[in-house]
């Protein structure tokens, strides 16, 4: 929330993000989180360029940590996190966005890595992620010609999940509406199992899915949701 700026994120929204994200985790209620910028000009122009140009190599690092941070933060909330992109998100701000689980863009959205015209690299995780969403020739290109890319071709290339006409909260909030009719349960552990699973090797990311498909024969959930299939009528999940 700093539209004056297009929300480049300086320390201090890193950490007001770092605490929503926080109180999120601790708030058991919603499904899912939807991560907007103010002003609908920009989702996050970025890091603050006129903060960081005066850090010096220690510095940067410690700072890109901080930023990287913000990662841990979302996947803490345990249900997926929503950016929903309208006018640009470029360099951290398109990092921020990565990070989240799902994408959702405006027509007016613009997405890019633009730090090498600056002379520098992202380092809120954009050259790790970008190119595990989207293949790393795509990434590469991305962060070689610096160039933003307009929400058709974001969608193209897998980097945002929807494109809506009329505002990327509206169309976010729709997703997050779609998701709250899932099994909670489910939702959470198909989290897991994705975020996680990236990270191993095959074989262990499938033992990792075994084990979180085994638990779920656990809980209430999976009771409700194939009673409810089997005698026809929508599932009445807990919390609902
Ligand atoms: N940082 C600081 N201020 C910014 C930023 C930013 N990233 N982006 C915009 N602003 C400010 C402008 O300076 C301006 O402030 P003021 O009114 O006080 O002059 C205000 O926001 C409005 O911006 P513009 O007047 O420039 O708006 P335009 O509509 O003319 O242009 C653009 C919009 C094209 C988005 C333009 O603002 C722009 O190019 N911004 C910079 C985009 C960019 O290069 N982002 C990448 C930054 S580098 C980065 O994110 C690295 C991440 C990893 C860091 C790792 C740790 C070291």
């Amino acid at each position: 929330n700093r539209p004056d700026k297009l929300n480049a994120l300086d320390r201090a929204t890193i950490a007001a993000l770092k605490a929503e994200l926080a109180a999120a985790a601790d708030d058991p209620a919603p499904r899912a989180v939807v991560l907007a910028g103010a002003g609908g000009k920009a989702f996050a122009a970025g890091a603050d360029i006129a903060e960081m140009a005066r850090l010096g190599p220690a510095e940067a690092e410690a700072y890109s940590r901080e930023g990287q941070a913000l990662a841990q933060a979302i996947d803490a909330v345990g249900r997926p996190v929503i950016a929903a992109v309208d006018g640009y998100a470029l360099g951290g701000g398109c990092e921020l966005a990565l990070m989240c689980h799902l994408r959702v863009a405006s027509a007016k959205a613009r997405f890019g890595q633009p730090e090498t015209k600056l002379g520098l690299i992202p380092g809120f995780g954009g050259t790790q992620r970008l190119a595990r969403l989207v293949g790393e020739g795509r990434a590469l290109e991305l962060l070689l010609v610096g160039a933003p890319i307009d929400a058709a071709r974001a969608f193209e290339i897998g980097l945002a999940n929807r494109v809506v006409e009329g505002g990327a909260l509206d169309g976010a909030l729709a997703l997050a509406d779609e998701i709250a009719a899932v099994g909670p349960e489910a939702a959470r552990a198909c989290l897991r199992a994705v975020r996680e699973g990236l990270r191993l090797p095959l074989g262990a990311g499938l033992e990792l899915e075994a084990r979180l498909f085994g638990q779920t024969f656990a809980g209430d959930e999976m009771r409700e949701g194939t009673a409810a299939f089997m005698e026809k009528r929508p599932p009445r999940f807990a919390g609902r």
